[in-house]
């Protein structure tokens, strides 16, 4: 399996959810600038769509758009998805919200043409947070398991962080969770990435809030 990516962007997400499974995927860098990989092909060759992440399976069979590679991912390993009657359901749910609703609010942050714009994407995300906040069972958005809706959330809120937008305790929470677990910080790393804080002392900053 080949996962193709640009270094923090959301497919940080499909990512962090390999080295969380344990198996080995080769890697591929994307200059989303130039439109180049690594290996010096044209992106658009391997996904005419030209965003990451794009997952190109044992078969061949690509897979693009973070809702499918994540809920793919669960399907084919459920250490990261979400068990119950209505497990894949409110798995699709909160990854269908973090795409299309909070992912998307991103766009005239990282556009940073118009500052009135940046300004109410930052009040949106702001908000949607908020919504998943009020809803996460803790430390993860579903109780104590992780799952591949963590990965995701985790990518957007460090983009928050990027961009100055105030984080809800609860999350904190959940970014300080996600920080301390070993598969983060190797993905991380394995893309240059900086960690954002030592181990815990987020949590320990959610918990004097
Ligand atoms: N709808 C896509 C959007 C993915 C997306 O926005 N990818 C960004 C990086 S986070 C990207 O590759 N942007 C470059 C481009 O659109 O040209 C998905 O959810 O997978």
């Amino acid at each position: 399996m080949k996962l193709y990516y640009a270094p923090g962007a959301c497919s940080l997400a499909a990512h962090i959810a390999f080295e969380e499974i344990g198996i080995p995927v080769e890697l591929e860098r994307v200059d989303l600038e130039t439109g180049q990989t690594a290996l010096g092909e044209k992106f658009a060759s391997i996904n005419p769509k030209g965003y990451v992440p794009a997952l190109v399976l044992h078969d061949g069979t690509l897979v693009t758009e973070n809702i499918a590679v994540l809920d793919w991912i669960a399907d084919e390993y459920p250490v990261l998805g979400l068990a119950g009657p209505l497990g894949r359901t409110r798995l699709i749910e909160t990854l269908a919200y973090l795409s299309t609703e909070v992912h998307k609010s991103f766009k005239p942050l990282f556009a940073g043409k118009y500052d009135e714009e940046m300004a109410r994407a930052r009040v949106l995300v702001a908000r949607r947070l908020e919504l998943l906040a009020e809803r996460t069972q803790g430390p993860y958005l579903f109780g104590v398991h992780v799952s591949v809706a963590d990965c995701y959330l985790f990518v957007m809120l460090l983009w928050s962080k990027r961009f100055g937008i105030a984080i809800p305790p609860a999350l904190l929470v959940l970014l300080g969770s996600m920080v301390a677990r070993p598969a983060v910080q190797r993905a991380m790393g394995q893309e240059g990435l900086r960690v954002p804080l030592a181990e815990g002392s987020l949590q320990k900053r959610a918990e004097v809030a």
